[in-house]
């Protein structure tokens, strides 16, 4: 079997193609349905007459979830770029090509997306700006499609032409060891621990014992499932669900990986590293990187004998700071610790060397024993630097260097370094009060500082230093004021989520109508559904609801108005409330609070009783 999977821009209808392709909504969250924006991989299944099938993986375009596309891509085969007709290359097509170069893709489809929205001579400047996009790219080559999923124009000649890829795809080596990287970890009642991936390379039979890294157990395949069918084997290529036996499901993540214990795991390795064009200035000799291998984000540092000088591959070194699974010829990418920017991507060459230390510079030592000395508060440059004898400017290098490899936290207000080992009793015990909350009550967005520091009776403000620290440094996530563990994507129940998808159900005689909030919140009392407030106020911080005056919008729906407000006042530079009104076909009492959000949010300026498009506004969503 093989693995297709989308690319492209935000908002450019993969998610759409997905389902017009295969009849699945690969927007499996009630916040994805709700914001009508994919966050978090997708999957569906795609079969021919002919019973020849094959697994999509649909990925979100918005950058700021790029580490769940990264998740994704290494499976992928065959590639559908998805560039909206109406639209053309933007960032994200071209970061996500960019990407695939360093990853397994064999065969790529353009297709041009909402080819109902353009004119001919339109559909065909766009294909003209991707030929020059994808040129000196893998898919230089590629054949476009125009398709539109709304009138199902072109659907069958993209079938014909993913049918045709397909069959020419070479077969995913089963004659090699089996090498799983699990991308989602669940667990349901009576069956215990499920994982979820793209099985790479091999095959997997039922009754297998594998090796869980990094765990570093050995865990007994009890069952095996395609797409909900139960298999006694699987190949390479396939999208794999495994029941395991020896292992729970809160002692996985995604990103662990399931393999035969011949591959040895290691955090140090050779690799042959091709560095992305524009991204030559950002490197060091030793870079601080987020490392994407299979479906893992682990973060390390990238060392160069000397520093590239042109975008050819070269040897480096990639220190990790936790072991995985890699084996020659395995692909991975990396990006810059923060900004993110995606610095390039290569392969393994040799066999790893389990326990290589990083190569220390002058003075390092000095400095970490400075930094063990000074215990739990910390130490600043000054200090550190006077006790090992060093500048205080190059103390600050070697402790953030220290800081880039794991070894040390900085913590601010004030400012002051800790060495590791000394936070990692507390990250601990928070870690493990976050999972508590997280099992208990998935659909809110994790723990307050407040919260955290009674449940550990650790003073807030202290706590706060340490938690703000790991979120910077990516051990914890951080949003809206609550902390949680990285991975960690907040879910409604089921009851909420039908209580939720009832309520905000799509009214198409009425499309631009929103909920007032009174309603919703007697609605709410009257149901009696446990954490319903909470999830409400999570569902308004992700943005999948938005509250405007006292109505509430799903995310969707105001990102369709946006766009239709945007395209009326390019076309006629300003609208009164009473047009506005009548463009989405509401009444006043909605159209005027509206308008007053999209002042405040940055998209209009008020003009008298009209508004105008305010200077710079990048045309967007919502
Ligand atoms: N007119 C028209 N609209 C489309 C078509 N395909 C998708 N859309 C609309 O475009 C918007 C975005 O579609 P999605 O499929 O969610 O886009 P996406 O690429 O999956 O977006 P992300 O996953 O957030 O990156 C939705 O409002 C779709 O209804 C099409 O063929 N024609
Ligand atoms: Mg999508």
């Amino acid at each position: 079997m093989h693995v297709i999977g989308t690319a492209g821009h935000v908002d450019h209808g993969k998610s759409t193609l997905v389902r017009a392709l295969t009849g699945t909504d690969p927007d499996r969250w009630l916040e994805e349905r709700l914001r009508g924006m994919t966050l978090d991989l997708g999957f569906a299944r795609l079969r021919f007459e002919d019973g020849l099938e094959a697994g999509i993986v649909d990925v979100p375009g918005h950058e700021r979830f790029l580490h769940n596309m990264l998740a994704g891509a290494a499976g992928m085969e065959l590639l559908l770029l998805v560039v909206a007709a109406n639209d053309g290359p933007r960032p994200q097509t071209l970061e996500h090509l960019a990407i695939l170069e360093y990853l397994n893709v064999q065969r790529t489809i353009v297709v041009l997306s909402k080819a109902d929205t353009v004119t001919d001579d339109e559909r065909e400047f766009a294909s003209e700006l991707v030929r020059e996009a994808t040129q000196g790219t893998k898919a230089h080559d590629a054949p476009v499609v125009a398709v539109s999923a709304l009138t199902g124009f072109g659907l069958p000649e993209l079938r014909a032409a993913i049918h045709t890829a397909l069959a020419e795809l070479p077969p995913r080596a089963p004659e090699r060891p089996p090498y799983l990287p699990i991308d989602r970890v669940f667990s349901l009642p009576g069956l215990g621990t499920i994982v979820t991936g793209t099985l790479m390379q091999g095959e997997i039979a039922l009754g297998d014992r594998l090796w869980l890294t990094p765990l570093e157990r050995e865990v007994r395949v009890r069952s095996l499932q395609v797409f909900g069918e139960k298999r006694e084997r699987v190949e390479g290529g396939a999208r794999v669900a495994a029941n395991l036996v020896g292992v729970e499901r809160s002692e996985l993540r995604r990103g662990a990986v399931l393999a035969t214990s011949q591959f040895a795991s290691a955090a140090s390795f050779e690799v042959r590293f091709r560095p992305r064009a524009q991204a030559l200035a950002l490197l060091r000799r030793r870079t601080p990187v987020r490392a994407y291998i299979g479906a893992a984000e682990i973060l390390g540092t990238l060392v160069f004998e000397s520093l590239p000088a042109s975008a050819d591959p070269v040897t480096a070194r990639l220190h990790l700071r936790a072991p995985t699974v890699a084996f020659p010829g395995a692909p991975f990418v990396l990006r810059r610790l923060s900004p993110k920017d995606v610095l390039g991507g290569g392969t393994f060459t040799a066999a790893a060397s389990a326990a290589a230390p990083l190569d220390e510079l002058p003075d390092l030592g000095a400095i970490r024993e400075a930094l063990a000395a000074a215990g739990s508060e910390g130490t600043t440059p000054a200090k550190a630097g006077a006790i090992a004898n060093v500048r205080e400017e190059r103390a600050l290098e070697l402790l953030e260097q220290l800081r880039a490899d794991g070894r040390a936290l900085r913590l601010s207000k004030p400012s002051s370094y800790v060495a590791s080992e000394h936070i990692e009793a507390l990250e601990r015990r928070v870690r493990e009060r976050v999972e508590v909350s997280q099992n208990a009550a998935p659909w809110l967005l994790g723990m307050t500082a407040l919260g955290l520091s009674r449940a550990l009776a650790i003073p807030e403000a202290a706590l706060l230093r340490v938690l703000n620290a790991l979120a910077e440094d990516g051990r914890l996530a951080h949003r809206a004021g609550y902390f949680a563990t990285p991975d960690f994507v907040p879910s409604v129940s089921a009851e909420q989520r039908e209580f939720f998808e009832a309520t905000f159900a799509r009214d198409p005689g009425h499309p631009f109508v929103p909920l007032a909030a009174p309603e919703l919140h007697a609605k709410m009392a009257a149901s009696k559904i446990p954490g319903l407030a909470q999830s409400l106020e999570t569902l308004f911080a992700s943005g999948a609801l938005v509250k405007v005056g006292s109505d509430v919008y799903r995310g969707e729906q105001l990102a369709e108005i946006r766009a239709r407000l945007e395209d009326a006042l390019r076309r006629r530079s300003s609208i009164t409330p009473a047009e506005f009104r009548d463009l989405l076909d509401t009444s006043r009492k909605f159209a005027v609070p509206l308008l007053e959000w999209f002042d405040a949010a940055g998209v209009t300026l008020r003009s008298g009783d009209a508004r105008v498009l305010r200077k710079g506004t990048v045309p967007g969503r919502a």
